[in-house]
């Protein structure tokens, strides 16, 4: 993160970590993929990360699209580090004092590119059903593969991240986070390939929005919101469902009946949360199936 003069907040005063910031600043190797982190190296991350003007340039930067979990790793970061010999495969394995927890390993961030395919098995009602999952990747770029999908779907999970109300896009900086959210659901709600195709909505990242939303109001996303409920999670989540069901809504009436909403809280990084998500989204994809094919 760059000092940045105009504003005193983001000044380093403090001596020793502006040091450090021009010591790591000049040293390259650290910007290369699957770099060593050494103990030397991790302490000092650790104490710029904590340094006041670096605390609050990451408060500022982080609305434009500063990956959700740095703060997570660097938090840690004097842990991650490996003490070992100069090169990999010279490390011996009792030098090795980083071992990713499973944490670690869920936070990782791992952007889908293409499509890919996984098959799940789940018991419902004492019988093992086999569930095809297909995950396509988020991005702009990748938006355009997804018609390739669009056929045989039996229901559409729409992950939304409840996060990112004050970010702006990482394919458009001018776009707001929510407003490429609302539009992205608006084109797939309305292709008619899905007319008759329910839809989870997955309102993501609630344990990173409630934290979030406690100092940094709402009204940043939308200036007219309820100057009352800005810092309100639960006034703030009614507000986004209803901008979903609008924009459902306004698909062709005759759609309605033909297919269903369904609205979830999630934390994709709780396991034990999202085992009983996917199971009741199972529960209920299975019987409207069924209700549909006019078994039950
Ligand atoms: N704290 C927290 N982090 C989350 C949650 N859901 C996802 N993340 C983190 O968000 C980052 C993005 O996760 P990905 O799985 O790469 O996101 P994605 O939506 O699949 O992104 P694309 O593959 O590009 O579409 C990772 O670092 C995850 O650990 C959540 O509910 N809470
Ligand atoms: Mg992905």
């Amino acid at each position: 993160m760059r000092e940045r003069g105009s504003n005193k907040s983001f000044q380093i005063n403090d001596d020793e970590c502006r040091r450090l910031v021009d010591s790591i600043a000049k040293d390259n190797s650290i910007f290369f993929h699957n770099v060593i982190i050494r103990k030397e190296t991790a302490t000092k991350f650790e104490r710029i990360w904590n340094c006041k003007g670096i605390q609050n340039t990451f408060e500022h930067f982080r609305k434009q699209h500063v990956m959700d979990n740095t703060p997570y790793f660097l938090n840690q970061i004097s842990q991650l580090y490996i003490n070992g010999d100069d090169q990999c495969n010279k490390i011996k394995r009792e030098d090795m004092r980083y071992v990713p927890s499973w944490d670690d390993y869920l936070r990782v961030r791992d952007q889908t590119t293409g499509v890919v395919t996984y098959t799940i098995t789940s018991k419902v009602q004492n019988r093992n059903w086999m569930f095809r999952l297909i995950d396509v990747g988020g991005q702009k770029s990748e938006r355009k593969k997804w018609v390739n999908v669009f056929h045989d779907v039996g229901v559409v999970v729409y992950v939304m991240s409840l996060n990112a109300y004050d970010q702006m896009s990482n394919d458009d900086p001018r776009v707001k986070c929510f407003d490429e959210a609302f539009d992205v659901f608006r084109q797939v709600a309305s292709n008619p390939v899905f007319q008759s195709t329910d839809f989870f909505l997955f309102l993501n990242k609630i344990d990173l929005f409630e934290e979030k939303i406690k100092d940094v109001p709402f009204t940043l996303f939308d200036s007219s919101f309820d100057d009352s409920l800005k810092n309100d999670p639960t006034g703030v989540i009614q507000y986004v469902k209803a901008r979903y069901k609008a924009i459902w809504n306004d698909c062709p009436e005759e759609w309605q009946e033909k297919r269903a909403l369904f609205f979830h809280l999630t934390c994709s990084v709780n396991t034990s949360m999202m085992q009983s998500t996917i199971a009741s989204t199972n529960v209920v994809l299975i019987k409207r199936k069924m209700q549909k094919a006019s078994i039950l």
